[in-house]
């Protein structure tokens, strides 16, 4: 009998007294709350009806009633349209997944993760608001799982959370989901069977339903980003599902710097970057540099604009989207990352011994006695770590970043970078590793930081310690 609801007499009076107060309320209160839901991403509105009850409209078509969102690093999940119903098809494998490709100056960082369709993470799924959506979702892996649709309002049934709104999928077995959507917004999908083991192998993706009536005009860029995180020990070539604190490579769409390709944005473009974030366990702060955004969406609908924040970093929570937008106003090559100094590496081992300030002096000349070619690092910092092109385990990159126009980018992991040009020229948005593209900025004379003379010192800053200015020239 343990679990039979137990009214107590505090209860139960409390109960009817909530339920005559409800059939208390005058007729025309009553009415106005059994409003129909509205389009318009107001679906927090809490209505006696869910949305998904409203009937569909004609499904939306790409390039007509909606532009694709860009997926860098990945693609947008193609669909036929049957009888008026949009017609989807996930496949869940696995898949030899490249978190940074090789380049002349890393190695490539691989290895076999859990996907859709032959990507990791999944293709985005896009709609247009009021499209009914048939998936139907193939089980080709070794264990059962089922998909559950992150923050968009549909039937208990279809909600994807294996043995609560359906049978798990079995190895072999195909599944359809069926259901309106009468929101827009950013929205993800994911495994929702044997989460800890089959999210952190990578079974996530991003679920993009765009306005039917669209309240501002689309933006010139809509960039989509599923943040999240592994454990991938350096020389093994499997995400370890089991790790619950030391994440090591940190990505974005699946790809940690400089594997992550870098955003494009023409001069004056507005641009809106919508986040998501399945991170096993981490919050991540996303930074902007250059620039300030307003954040527009929440997972649970669209943000009014009177109270859109302007910030320059967004927290985006485990298991939430934020969509931030803003004007490319400010030519160059910016910088845009997770703030959390331990997302922006790769492959951190953390338990190292702090050396930071020791001089090793004579300590590495008696080691070598012993190990040959021994050498104390790390006593000023990880800066270098990248750069010394040390001999490193098998499928594992530099802690540490990668070549950029002024010297070594010292940030990996959670980690691109923001183009903005009067004219893109030859820079393209595709699969590749961001100095690839070998498009840095120039920066204009007089912009660029440069080392100080001794002149400019001794005229702005008054007296100076010689030891402090740079040496005087020689004659
Ligand atoms: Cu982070």
């Amino acid at each position: 009998m343990k679990n039979q609801p137990v009214f107590t007499r505090r209860g139960f009076v409390g109960r009817t007294a909530f339920l005559a107060g409800a059939a208390a309320w005058p007729p025309l209160l009553r009415a106005q709350n059994a409003a129909q839901p509205q389009a318009g991403g107001d679906h927090f509105d809490q209505t006696v009806q869910p949305v998904w009850t409203k009937p569909p409209l004609s499904p939306g078509e790409p390039g007509r009633d909606y532009r694709l969102v860009i997926t860098l690093n990945g693609s947008s999940l193609p669909f036929r349209v049957v009888d008026g119903v949009k017609v989807f098809h996930l496949i869940c494998e696995e898949v030899d997944h490249v978190f940074i490709p090789k380049t002349n100056y890393n190695d490539e960082l691989r290895a076999f993760c859990w996907g859709f369709n032959g990507q990791v993470h999944g293709p985005t799924i896009e709609c247009l608001e009021g499209d009914r959506v048939r998936i139907y979702v193939t089980n080709k892996l070794p264990a059962s799982t089922s998909i559950h649709w992150h923050g968009i309002i549909l039937p208990s049934g279809m909600d994807g959370v294996g043995g609560l709104n359906q049978q798990p999928i079995g190895p072999g077995q195909t599944f359809r989901y069926e259901f309106t959507v009468w929101q827009h917004g950013t929205f993800m999908y994911h495994s929702h069977h044997d989460e800890m083991t089959q999210m952190a192998l990578g079974m996530l993706g991003m679920f993009v339903v765009h306005p039917r009536e669209p309240k501002v005009p689309p933006p010139d860029k809509d960039y989509v980003f599923m943040l999240s995180e592994w454990k991938i020990v350096p020389g093994t070539k499997r995400p370890d599902p089991n790790e619950m604190v030391e994440f090591n490579v940190l990505t974005l769409n699946a790809r940690a710097y400089p594997g992550a390709a870098p955003l494009l944005a023409k001069l004056g473009d507005r641009v809106r970057i919508r986040f998501g974030n399945l991170s096993a366990m981490d919050h991540h702060p996303m930074h902007i540099h250059g620039h300030s955004w307003r954040i527009t969406e929440r997972d649970g609908g669209s943000v009014s604009e009177i109270a859109q924040w302007p910030a320059t970093t967004v927290l985006v929570p485990v298991g939430s989207t934020r969509t931030v937008e803003f004007v490319a106003n400010n030519p160059g090559d910016w910088a845009m990352h997770c703030h959390m100094t331990h997302h922006v590496m790769n492959q951190m081992g953390h338990g190292l011994p702090n050396v930071v300030g020791v001089d090793p002096g004579a300590l590495d000349k008696q080691v070598n006695i012993f190990l040959p070619g021994y050498m104390t690092m790390g006593q000023d910092g990880m800066g270098e770590m990248g750069d010394m092109r040390m001999s490193i385990p098998a499928n594992s990159v530099p802690m540490v970043g990668s070549p950029g126009p002024h010297g070594y980018i010292t940030m990996g992991g959670m980690y691109t970078n923001l183009k903005v040009r009067a004219d893109l020229g030859d820079l393209r948005a595709e699969e590749g590793t961001d100095f690839a593209y070998g498009g840095w900025f120039e920066n204009p004379p007089g912009t660029q930081a440069i080392p100080a003379t001794r002149e400019e010192m001794l005229r702005d800053l008054g007296r100076m310690a010689e030891s402090q200015l740079p040496a005087a020239p020689h004659g």
